[in-house]
């Protein structure tokens, strides 16, 4: 190769050398650049991966407190969902207590009723028992003054029984009557008796009633201190049922509140997942990543501090939950407390009740026993009164019986002065006694009529036979005559004729024969109907009063 050449490629291959070693030092600015660039990225890289593995470990910390509070939050749902179930069962609890409450006082209110009712029959029961011990009272008196009329009566009827000794007959009646009478005395004795043992056993009753009586007052001014003391437990029970009601309209916005914060926290929760995995898959991308983080972490602290005071406000609730968990348990133990009281009081109203219904029956009983004496003191009265007029009447008719009878006396001694007067001097006119009459057997004959007259004359008529006593053997005109209307026969006093003694074959004159004759006066009836206008012997009769 020629110089030129040679030259030539001396020169290519010095300017490429040069251009090589422009590239070489370019290359090795560039290497150097490089090489600062690396360990800038190396630095920045490892910067970076502190950064990274910073914020892996804050995140990791930011998890676990995320999962710790996510724990806490459960934990606290559960308590509040426990505080709230409990807080319903003591609500049912004090619903319960409550409804309870309701029907004590009910049963309460129930019993005072019938406590006021059994006062009211109480009271009306002593009003009757004391009209019942006045009408006693008056009714003794009565009797009282019965037995002093009865002692005047039996007084009188003594002196009346010695004015009727004179009479014979009615001396007996008396003297039954007056045995009677001291038969009477002898029970109203024993009645009297009677009634004042009674008295002494309605005494003895009134002083066990105003006992009992007083034993009630006391019973109703108790239970009239109980019945204060439930109003004030009511009372307090309202107030407290207010409260709850309250308690639970603030549980129930907490509820809303902690509801809101639990989305908030799915959602947080979910945004911290999207981030997680775009730090896994976005590695490369670390400034990025890095800014996202930054902005991740800044959310994930407000999270934080979102959840922080979310705790708090849970734990609030917690603590208030649990106050008011205590403040229901306290009303709870009230109420029970309550219910015992008033359990005590029912049971005592109860008993109270049962013996002011053994008071109502006992008062009842004696009432009744008290009704009976009224009855018989009554009865005992009205007997007495009966027997008072009963002997005013008998005294009366005593009286009068006494009176006609000392006038029927004088009559009698009259009249029989003037029949024996009339007796002598008819004896003496040859008049026959027999029986209770007197007979007159003419001497004469006459007609009928003119025997009668003759008969009247003597204040006798013709005689009237009802016997066969009167037997006389001479044939004579009687007092017999069927005038008026054939074929009945009539005595002279107006009287029919019922025994006959005609003859047989008597009476036969039909219209002719008017008037009876004694005729056939051997025979055993002796009768005959004659003519009126023949004249006849004829016998008068004159009554002697007895
Ligand atoms: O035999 C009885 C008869 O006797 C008389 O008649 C014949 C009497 N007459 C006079 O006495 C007028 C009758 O009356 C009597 O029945
Ligand atoms: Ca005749």
């Amino acid at each position: 190769m020629d110089t030129v050449l040679l030259h030539r490629l001396y020169n290519n291959v010095t300017c490429e050398r040069n251009q090589l070693l422009t590239s070489y030092n370019n290359l090795k600015t560039e290497k150097d650049q490089l090489l600062t660039s690396y360990n800038n990225l190396t630095t920045e890289r490892e910067q970076l991966l502190t950064s990274y593995n910073n914020l892996k470990t804050e995140k990791d910390q930011l998890l676990t407190s995320y999962n710790n509070l996510t724990t806490e939050r459960e934990q606290l749902l559960t308590s509040y969902n426990n505080l709230k179930t409990e807080k319903d069962q003591l609500l049912t609890s004090y619903n319960n207590l409550t409804t309870e409450r309701e029907q004590l006082l009910t049963s309460y209110n129930n019993r005072k009723t019938e406590k006021d009712q059994l006062l009211t029959s109480y009271n009306n029961l002593t009003t009757e028992r004391e009209q019942l011990l006045t009408s006693y009272n008056n009714l003794k008196t009565e009797k009282d003054q019965l037995l002093t009329s009865y002692n005047n009566l039996t007084t009188e009827r003594e002196q009346l029984l010695t004015s009727y000794n004179n009479l014979k007959t009615e001396k007996d009646q008396l003297l039954t009557s007056y045995n009677n009478l001291t038969t009477e005395r002898e029970q109203l004795l024993t009645s009297y008796n009677n009634l004042k043992t009674e008295k002494d056993q309605l005494l003895t009753s009134y002083n066990n009633l105003t006992t009992e009586r007083e034993q009630l007052l006391t019973s109703y001014n108790n239970l009239k201190t109980e019945k204060d003391q439930l109003l004030t437990s009511y009372n307090n029970l309202k107030t407290e049922k207010d409260q709850l009601l309250t308690s639970y309209n603030n549980l129930t916005t907490e509820r809303e509140q902690l509801l809101t914060s639990y989305n908030n926290l799915k959602t947080e929760k979910n945004q911290l997942l999207t981030s997680y995995n775009n730090l896994t898959t976005e590695r490369e991308q670390l400034l990025t990543s890095y800014n996202n983080l930054k902005t991740e972490k800044d959310q994930l602290l407000t999270s934080y501090n979102n959840l922080t005071t979310e705790r708090e406000q849970l734990l609030t609730s917690y603590n208030n939950l649990k106050t008011e968990k205590d403040q229901l348990l306290t009303s709870y133990n009230n109420l029970t407390t309550e219910r015992e009281q008033l359990l005590t009081s029912y049971n005592n109203l109860k008993t109270e009740k049962d013996q002011l219904l053994t008071s109502y029956n006992n008062l009842t009983t004696e009432r009744e026993q008290l009704l009976t004496s009224y009855n018989n003191l009554k009865t005992e009265k009205d007997q007495l009164l009966t027997s008072y007029n009963n002997l005013t009447t008998e005294r009366e008719q005593l009286l009068t019986s006494y009176n006609n009878l000392k006038t029927e006396k004088d009559q009698l001694l009259t009249n029989m002065t003037k029949n024996r007067d009339n007796l002598q001097r008819k004896l003496q006119e040859n008049w026959v006694a027999f029986s209770n009459s007197l007979y007159l057997v003419s001497s004469v004959r006459k007609s009928w009529e003119e025997s009668r007259q003759d008969c009247l004359q003597k204040g006798a008529d013709l005689m009237i036979i009802k016997s066969r006593e009167q037997q006389f053997k001479k044939s004579l005109w009687i007092g017999l005559t069927d005038s008026e209307t054939d074929g009945t026969w009539k005595w002279v006093d107006g009287t029919r004729m019922t025994t006959s003694y005609w003859k047989s074959g008597e009476p036969n004159g039909g219209r002719i024969e008017n008037c009876g004759e004694i005729r056939f006066y051997n025979s055993e009836n002796s009768w005959n109907d004659a003519p009126c206008s023949i004249e006849k012997f004829w016998i008068c009769e004159k009554r002697v009063s007895p």
